[in-house]
């Protein structure tokens, strides 16, 4: 599994860089110790470790990009890439995850200006963790930083977020919701979803798990659950993204169940800013033929990174 990331991500790197470049897997160790990455956490954000890749969504219907999704990457000096599952949790002990979230919304701003240079008019997601729900003074720097700036912003914010102190949580996401973010209710399904909580969020979209989406056309249940949440979020005025698309037949499938975005690996896996522009572009000029039939003639395997 490491070993095709890094081999993807050596490929993406020779290509930025017109040359070939080596990769030296000896010297990453798969596990990472917690303290050690909270004592660098602070100075990686700062020294430019970590990154953003995007994924993005499709709009089913208009068949556009509509949006994407930032995901944060540690390149480590030593340990090689990490993902966020590894660095999240130590990131919100350490109180370094304001710094990182706001270190994103800054990056996700200044790649939009870039895309829009590009002719591309798309809302960012950037995903909030709970603790930055009941944090005040996180609210007032996101607040600063998106006023009048002109950006299109999305939150992606889990059910477990809102629980820890709900009607916190539900306030703050009003003030975000009145200052334009788009909230989306991200990993819908996984967590200990409760209807009185999704009733409440001013969310505009909801997305559905991907343990729900990956096995939709080989699984009895699956597919009954995924159209029961579609028809959900619709009665409660919400758009609907499927996460975890990987087949042209789930993707069929989705399309009839009404399920407005998509987004996974059959479309594009999360890839970096350049490598997003190029989509972007590719996209745009594809053949009339593939907008109107198949649009991802790509099997799932030539994305998959893990
Ligand atoms: O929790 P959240 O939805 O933010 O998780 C996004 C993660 O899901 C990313 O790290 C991404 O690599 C992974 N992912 C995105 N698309 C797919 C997909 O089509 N299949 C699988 N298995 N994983 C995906
Ligand atoms: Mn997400």
């Amino acid at each position: 599994m490491r070993l095709i990331e890094e081999a993807e991500g050596a490929l993406e790197d020779a290509r930025s860089a017109h040359q070939p470049v080596v990769r030296d897997l000896s010297v990453c160790t798969p596990t990472f110790d917690r303290q050690t990455l909270t004592r660098e956490m602070p100075a990686a954000i700062v020294n430019g470790e970590m990154f953003l890749q995007y994924q993005p969504k499709v709009h089913v219907r208009e068949q556009q990009i509509s949006s994407a999704e930032a995901l944060v990457r540690w390149q480590h000096p030593k340990r090689g890439l990490i993902l966020p599952g590894d660095f999240i949790t130590v990131a919100e002990q350490a109180q370094q995850i304001a710094a990182l979230t706001l270190w994103t919304l800054d990056e996700v701003i200044r790649d939009q200006k870039i895309l829009a240079t590009d002719g591309h008019d798309l809302t960012i997601f950037i995903n909030i963790s709970g603790q930055l729900l009941s944090d005040k003074d996180f609210v007032e720097a996101t607040c600063a930083k998106i006023h009048n700036c002109g950006a299109k912003i999305g939150f992606e914010i889990t059910e477990t977020a809102v629980i820890r102190d709900p009607e916190c949580a539900i306030a703050n996401l009003q003030i975000f919701a009145d200052r334009g973010i788009v909230i989306a209710s991200d990993d819908y399904g996984a967590g200990l979803s409760s209807l009185a909580y999704l009733k409440q969020l001013p969310a505009r979209e909801l997305k559905i798990d991907k343990m729900f989406v990956l096995q939709l056309t080989s699984s009895n249940r699956d597919p009954l659950i995924v159209r029961s949440t579609i028809d959900l979020a619709h009665a409660l005025d919400m758009e609907v993204t499927a996460e975890g698309v990987e087949t042209q037949a789930a993707m069929a499938l989705l399309s009839v169940m009404g399920c407005d975005m998509v987004q996974g690996y059959l479309i594009s896996r999360p890839i970096s800013i350049d490598a997003f522009r190029r989509f972007l572009h590719e996209y745009r000029a594809r053949p009339a033929e593939d907008a109107r039939q198949s649009m991802f003639k790509r099997p799932a395997t030539f994305w998959k990174s893990a």
